[in-house]
């Protein structure tokens, strides 16, 4: 915990803002998973990227879940397809807020994944969003971010209104 606060001060004072961690359980995961690293990235938010299995690589996921905090991240987006355990698996590893993303499958198109995800049992939240839903996944990271930081509060809520203004300037 101290480890962490230090971190994040001397993060601030060199204007660094590293704080959501987008994992994802195969590189096949990545086009889906693009939409919230450039989502989160136009926000000027720092991204750490990474590619684990839950059953692939198990200790290296424990590795990376249980020490998220002290590497300065406040919230984890995870995206898995199939048998998504990814997201809960990392949720029973560290208190952080995980939001995952059920990444559409090739035999069931994504059922699957959504219900491994969003069933998640009491106690374990994972906040799981549409099937591929990945930009919708950082746009609640940036809300929850926004709580707490005014700057980007006010960069969200000008993105709503801009995107306000496009659906009511659509001409049909
Ligand atoms: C899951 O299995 C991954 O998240 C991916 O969505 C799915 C297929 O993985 P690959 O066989 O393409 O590596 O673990």
């Amino acid at each position: 915990m101290l480890r962490h606060l230090v971190q994040t001060a001397l993060n601030n004072r060199m204007g660094i803002i590293m704080r959501v961690g987008v994992i994802m359980g195969s590189a096949s995961d990545l086009p889906v998973m693009q939409a919230a690293i450039d989502t989160l990235e136009s926000f000027g938010i720092e991204v750490d990227k990474r590619v684990i299995s839950a059953h692939r690589a198990a200790h290296a996921l424990m590795e990376w879940a249980e020490s998220a905090e002290d590497r300065g991240l406040s919230i984890i987006i995870a995206g898995a397809g199939g048998a998504a355990h990814l997201a809960g698996v990392i949720a029973g590893l560290t208190h952080l807020p995980v939001i995952g993303v059920p990444v559409r499958s090739k035999t069931l198109d994504g059922l699957d994944s959504l219900l491994s995800m969003v069933q998640m049992p009491s106690g374990i939240p994972v906040a799981t969003v549409a099937i591929d839903g990945a930009k919708n996944a950082a746009l609640l990271a940036v809300s929850i971010l926004a709580l707490q930081e005014p700057e980007l509060r006010e960069k969200y809520i000008d993105f709503r209104r801009q995107q306000t203004e496009k659906v009511l300037a659509t001409v049909i």
